[in-house]
């Protein structure tokens, strides 16, 4: 090959990779559009009714409706926060499936101000094709089968993502296998920093919560029964720091990575689940008591992932 052929397959790489990596998804669009897309959000604040999830079941064929939107929540006591949301809440519902179920969900994006999308981690589909953005005003269905059972995140993956999720667009989506039963709780962990606010974004949060709302499950705690086998599905939902799940006065007597049956860790004092990522923890109390759970990392404790099992 001529000095000058390879000169050219070398200035044609230059030109052709950048265009194909800004081809290839949500999350490759360049910081600058997702600085734009950021700065363009700020311009109007809504605070819609949340409209809740629909699902409905016909065997294994199972519908469902979600709704993106903003909405203004409450992360701890007297503090507001203006979320981004699925459903009008943060967390999103918890979606409950069975494994077999096929899936067909439509996403409505009724924020709007901007794109959403949706990026569920039990799918096993394309994401350049089903986790794109919807925009304003307008809807997508998508269409997958629950094949790996588990307790999964779904999170919104429009860009800027950190931002979509730090704003609260995430949830659970639990699959059960064949026979079993739905978990007895589910407890979704995450960060809020000050809202719309990339910067922010790498700095510490301000609020660290179970369910949305710091402390709530101190100030309401969760009842169960002497020798009764308890199943938690935890979920991280991040954006950034990992958590260290674990409860006063017992052990986990069983902990499934990522929820799945073939995955156990027995007798476990505390678990760390990354951001993204989840498990089924298996507890069960032996004396009548106040059990707190919290993330064992300290500096979220403090913030308010914190909760007590009221044992009777
Ligand atoms: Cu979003």
């Amino acid at each position: 090959m001529s000095m000058r052929n390879v000169l050219v397959i070398f200035v044609t790489m230059l030109l052709v990779l950048p265009v194909a990596i800004g081809c290839n998804g949500n999350q490759s669009e360049s910081d600058d559009q997702a600085m734009k897309t950021h700065e363009a959000s700020k311009k109007e604040t809504v605070n819609q009714k949340p409209k809740p999830m629909t699902m409905d079941r016909v065997g294994q064929q199972v519908t469902i409706h979600m709704y993106t939107q903003q909405t203004m929540v409450e992360i701890a006591n007297g503090v507001k926060f203006p979320a981004w949301t699925f459903d009008g809440t943060v967390p999103g519902p918890v979606i409950y499936l069975k494994q077999g179920d096929h899936v067909t969900l439509t996403l409505h994006n009724i924020d709007p101000n901007m794109p959403h999308s949706v990026d569920f981690h039990s799918a096993l589909v394309a994401p350049n094709k089903a986790f794109t953005d919807v925009p304003a005003g307008k809807s997508k269905t998508i269409h997958f089968n629950a094949d790996v059972p588990g307790v999964f995140m779904y999170h919104c993956a429009t860009s800027p993502m950190s931002l979509h999720i730090a704003q609260g667009m995430y949830g659970a989506i639990i699959v059960t296998p064949k026979g079993e039963a739905k978990p007895t709780f589910t407890i979704v962990q995450s960060e809020f920093y000050k809202p719309n606010d990339m910067k922010a974004l790498n700095s510490q949060p301000n609020v660290v919560a179970f369910n949305g709302k710091a402390d709530q499950y101190v100030n309401h705690p969760l009842k169960v029964k002497v020798g009764e086998p308890i199943t938690v599905a935890f979920v991280n939902a991040g954006p950034n720091e990992f958590s260290a799940f674990h409860v006063v006065g017992t052990v986990l007597r069983d902990v499934q990575a990522s929820g799945n049956p073939q995955n156990h860790l027995y007798n476990v004092q505390s678990y760390t689940v990354a951001p993204g990522d989840g498990a089924l923890i298996h507890l069960r109390f032996d004396q009548p008591g106040r059990y707190p759970f919290v993330s064992h990392d300290m500096q979220q404790h403090q913030k308010g992932a914190s909760g007590i099992f009221i044992v009777e």
